[in-house]
């Protein structure tokens, strides 16, 4: 008979949390910056959180890393070829721009530890930091893009909820010195939270890149593990953004059909940002 059950649970609010059943919690460490903690669940294999918040299931991580890659990768007017990932410790974002064939891909994490518990836990994702094309470097992203000469064809911001050390990362400062490191025709995108459970953080990165670019887009996905489900990101850039019209080859999530239709805002979506 089975005494206890145990479970890990992201708080949304006093009154609603999303709780998986775990067989085990595999780590928990506190580091500089957040505590970080991975559980074997159930249903969606290893979990890792940060700070009580799920960042990736196994299980789903193919959504948010391909709609956060290919997504940027196919609106470019020009093939893209390089690309900046600020955040993006578990390598993920890095494992896809790979597949996409980039060049030049550097990965800017501010937590060693994320780089270390993803190597051991999700080596799937991390071992994207082995390729030669990409070049990982600990440290501040905002900072790094101080001091950077580099131009990037990408950047993206795959960041922790706009709370806290992630916060920065949404404001109009930082996506000035964004644009600089955006070569001609660079595209961002930032992960702008749930719109439903956390509307100011896709407000905050809005009207932040409206102030900066000449043209900003929300698109959004299904991410089953995130609050609610239903998840923006936010993209701007100078060109204008439209699909390149290239042959787009679909990933598990990712499609020619959902790289149109990830833009169709429902109302209240649209409403958040033309407000
Ligand atoms: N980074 C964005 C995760 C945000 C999830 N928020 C939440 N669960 N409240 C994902 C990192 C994957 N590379």
């Amino acid at each position: 008979m089975r005494l206890i059950e145990n479970w890990f649970s992201e708080r949304y609010s006093e009154n609603l949390q999303l709780s998986f059943r775990v067989m085990d919690q595999l780590l928990s460490v506190k580091t500089d910056f957040q505590r970080i903690d991975v559980f074997e669940t159930y249903d969606f294999g290893k979990l890792l959180s940060i700070d009580g918040t799920v960042q990736l299931t196994e299980k789903d991580e193919f959504v948010y890393h391909e709609m956060i890659t290919r997504v940027p990768y196919f609106m470019a007017s020009r093939k893209p070829r390089s690309a900046l990932i600020i955040g993006g410790g578990d390598g993920g974002a890095a494992r896809e721009f790979l597949k996409l064939g980039l060049e030049r891909i550097t990965n800017v994490e501010i937590d060693s530890q994320v780089v270390e518990v993803s190597r051991k836990f999700f080596p799937s994702l991390a071992s994207s930091f082995s390729d030669s094309r990409v070049t990982l470097i600990i440290g501040d992203g905002a900072e790094f893009l101080k001091e950077n000469r580099d131009k990037f064809d990408i950047i993206i911001v795959d960041s922790t909820d706009p709370v806290g050390p992630a916060e920065v990362l949404f404001h109009k400062e930082f996506y000035n010195s964004v644009k600089k490191a955006l070569s001609k025709d660079g595209i961002i995108v930032t992960q702008s939270g749930s719109p439903f459970y956390q509307p100011n953080g896709l407000k905050l990165a809005y009207n932040g890149m409206k102030e900066v670019f000449r043209n900003v887009s929300v698109y959004t996905a299904f991410i089953p593990t995130y609050p609610s489900g239903f998840w923006s990101f936010t993209m701007g850039s100078d060109s204008p953004l439209s699909a390149r019209g290239d042959e787009v080859d679909p990933g598990k999530y990712f499609n020619a059909r959902v790289l149109e239709g990830a833009f169709s805002l429902p109302q209240f979506v649209y409403e958040l940002i033309s407000g």
